[in-house]
């Protein structure tokens, strides 16, 4: 077959121009209006929309949440109301992946001027963002189509990571088109401080083929910040010291140095990457990674006709404030952890749920063209305890991968994800040429703050904005068939609801998962401490804690040991760890009390068919954590609650009784690969995996703020004597305690 790649540039502008009034009331009441941007239209000034910014009364706002009046908007009209394209600007570098059926591309447009937008700036060495050393690859250069006959690139990025602010002075440049490129980040309209990856957000979009090599050289420029990458979903098979696990793979990336990232895209599928030091994640630190195949390694092409690279969807939650304002947490002011808002692909529109105003930022647009197959690409990059509900509006989702595994196609209408997963969908575009909606609804604690966002599946020369209502928290769109139910049902079939544990392996499964008895069997209870107040401030003593929405002062227990980093990665520099640091379930340290803190590592023999038993000893409800390994993809091989209805709440050990009894739920008829699962409240989750990438390899709860209060673990495959050598010239650190000098 004759591969084409082609690239379409689809640029709708947009005439908005904005000043910034840069004199006071900023940090105002409550500081909830701080963006105070001031539009002008066709550059004279607009008087009566000046107090709007980017603020817009949204005609959909809910009676009874955040008082009953909704001031006027001072006769601004947004996408909300008008209806029309004026206030978005929307871009699609649109690369093909398959074949076209035949002629040109949609449209009638020629494919020699086209590229693709995202990939212009930021990356290079020199000042067309081209590696200016011969062998390297552009980022847009390896966002291509994969071919069976053509060499794997050595693609290069330079990641420059800095402190930024959405709505900046960038933003006054660049409009009214706002883009990647113009380095203005507008997020949802409000103004804060962010971390970036070249002033983008999410950063730079990874795109790669299966077997190329990527480097990526990250440069620290954030101000007495450390950080590492973890490329999330890629094995670093061969590469285990740049899985990007500060204290465990690798050191961290000080201030003002660079450290060179460099590994094969080996494992396929639906990736990304983000900051795994401290809460950075959470203020913007994070991006997609896609490793595609060529269409004859990909068990799914037939099923669609694009794959395209901006039919990428990343889903985040987003605060108003830094993410450490809410670590340890606050008694009084904004108590927990929950998200202010939610975006999609950085983009989004904020309502102040105090004015009912919203800001009329552009939404995210996914443009199909019709009677085409389209593969979308999601990733959930949230941070909180949210899952988030993704639902399109007339259009069943033809689920055909997860975590980059693919899976038997199942339709469903809606998908619920944790953080840390990804789903791949076909989605048909036969309906009327229009504009549909597409929500992100937050649940779980989300539900407090309404936090949702919309983005819009647009056929080609439709609106930009659908004319039906806007869908709201309250007043969604109509699930229907829902992947992945919170209520944790699966061992039945239902009409309402599909499990991941039901999902089918779309590839064949290794003998080893599917016998009876694994190699090693590793039940995990998990759960939180809860400290009285007088047990945590006491002189001398200076216990990490988290403040949780209810005030409760916790940490994270993982079969009762609240995980520490060590001084040095174990990877690199094991000598100079004290060995007593590291403990597990059965081997603590003396006296190590209740909230036993240590370094909790798992040692299991290079290739052992592995089995791990979740068991959610948290049981709160509407909180299911997500379980991410690094390093593997592993078999999912039953997720359940007790049957038991007289058992209220379950335990360790009442799992190993039902484990005993041969209760626990285990189904071995092709058990899906997935790296991230979520525990069911009060349930469990039996997982398989074999032990074939030795290394040091972190395995935690993907809810940021529970990884922070120790909710992980080490996996340890194999010895030192199976690790491929230290890279040369790796980093070093670790504690320096030389003897005392007494004269
Ligand atoms: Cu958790």
């Amino acid at each position: 077959m004759d591969f084409t790649q082609r690239c379409l540039f689809v640029l709708a502008l947009v005439f908005l121009v904005l000043s910034v009034d840069v004199g006071g009331g900023a940090g105002g009441a409550g500081g909830r209006r701080n963006s105070r941007l001031k539009k002008r239209k066709g550059g004279s000034d607009d008087q009566t929309s000046a107090a709007a910014s980017w603020w817009n009364q949204d005609d959909s706002f809910p009676s009874g949440i955040g008082g009953s009046a909704i001031p006027s908007a001072g006769g601004t009209t947004g996408p909300s109301s008008s209806g029309n394209s004026d206030f978005f600007s929307s871009s699609h570098g649109v690369l093909q992946t398959h074949p076209p059926l035949g002629g040109d591309l949609p449209g009638g447009r020629s494919s020699s001027f086209l590229k693709p937008l995202y990939a212009n700036t930021g990356f290079g060495l020199n000042f067309n963002g081209k590696p200016n050393v011969a062998g390297l690859s552009s980022p847009d250069e390896c966002a291509r189509a994969c071919r069976d006959d053509e060499p794997p690139k050595v693609c290069y990025f330079r990641f420059n990571l800095e402190f930024y602010t959405t709505l900046g002075a960038a933003c006054q440049l660049c409009l009214p088109n706002a883009t990647n490129a113009c380095q203005c980040v507008l997020g949802d309209g409000f103004e804060k401080s962010i971390l970036t990856i070249n002033r983008q957000l999410p950063g730079p979009s990874i795109q790669v083929c299966q077997g190329d090599r990527i480097v990526v050289d990250v440069d620290n420029q954030m101000q007495g910040m450390e950080v590492t990458l973890h490329w999330h979903g890629l094995w670093q098979q061969g590469t285990q010291y740049y899985d990007g696990v500060p204290y465990v793979t690798q050191c961290p990336i000080s201030e003002g140095s660079t450290f060179r990232y460099q590994f094969i895209a080996g494992n396929p599928g639906t990736h990304f990457y983000h900051a795994h030091t401290g809460l950075q994640k959470l203020d913007g630190l994070y991006g997609s990674f896609i490793v595609r195949q060529t269409p004859s390694e990909e068990v799914h092409a037939h099923l669609y006709d694009y794959d395209l690279t901006t039919h990428v969807m990343l889903a985040s939650d987003w605060m108003h404030e830094v993410a450490q304002e809410r670590f340890p947490g606050r008694l009084q002011r904004i108590p927990g952890q929950e998200p202010e808002n939610i975006l999609i692909n950085g983009k989004g529109q904020y309502m102040d749920p105090n004015t009912g105003y919203m800001t009329n930022t552009p939404l995210e647009i996914f443009t199909v063209t019709p009677g085409r197959r389209y593969r979308f690409r999601f990733i959930n990059s949230f941070c909180t305890v949210c899952p988030a509900q993704l639902t399109i509006q007339g259009h069943p989702l033809l689920v055909i991968a997860s975590d980059g595994e693919p899976v038997h196609p199942v339709v469903v209408n809606t998908i619920i994800s944790f953080t840390g997963e990804r789903y791949d969908f076909v989605i048909t575009a036969d309906q009327n040429v229009d504009a549909y909606w597409i929500q992100i609804r937050g649940l779980g604690e989300c539900g407090n703050t309404r936090a949702q966002q919309l983005a819009v599946l647009r056929y080609a020369r439709a609106p930009y904005e659908p004319l039906s209502p806007r869908p709201t928290y309250d007043y969604g769109l109509a699930q229907g068939v829902v992947l992945n139910p919170l209520d944790a049902i699966c061992n039945v079939e239902r009409p309402d609801a599909i499990c991941v544990s039901q999902l089918k392996n779309a590839r064949p499964v290794d003998e080893g998962i599917l016998q009876e008895h694994p190699d090693v069997k590793i039940f995990l209870p998990f759960r939180f401490l809860l400290y009285q107040p007088e047990q945590l401030f006491q002189p001398h003593l200076y216990n990490r804690f988290l403040v949780a929405p209810n005030g409760d002062h916790v940490i994270s227990l993982v079969d009762g040991i609240s995980f520490v980093f060590p001084p040095s990665p174990p990877l690199s520099q094991i000598e100079d760890i004290p060995p007593e640091m590291f403990c597990n379930g059965d081997n603590r340290p003396p006296d190590c009390g209740e909230n036993c803190m240590c370094t909790h590592k798992i040692d299991v023999p290079l290739n052992a068919i592995v089995e791990v038993v979740l068991v959610d000893e948290v049981q709160q409800p509407n909180l299911s954590h997500p379980f991410h390994l690094h390093g593997y993809a592993f078999n999912v091989v039953g997720i359940g609650r007790s049957p038991d209805q007289q058992i209220k709440k379950i335990s360790l050990k009442h799992a190993l009784d039902l484990d005993r009894r041969g209760l626990l739920h285990r189904q071995f008829n092709l058990p899906p690969g997935k790296d991230t699962i979520a525990v069911p409240n009060n349930g469990y989750v039996v997982l398989r995996f074999r032990a074939n990438n030795p290394g040091y390899w972190l395995f935690h709860c993907h809810f940021l703020f529970h990884t922070v209060i120790g909710m992980d673990f080490l996996i340890h495959a194999g010895t030192h004597a199976d690790l491929p050598p230290i890279p040369p010239n790796f980093q070093r650190c670790g504690d320096h305690l030389p003897p005392i000098l007494f004269h």
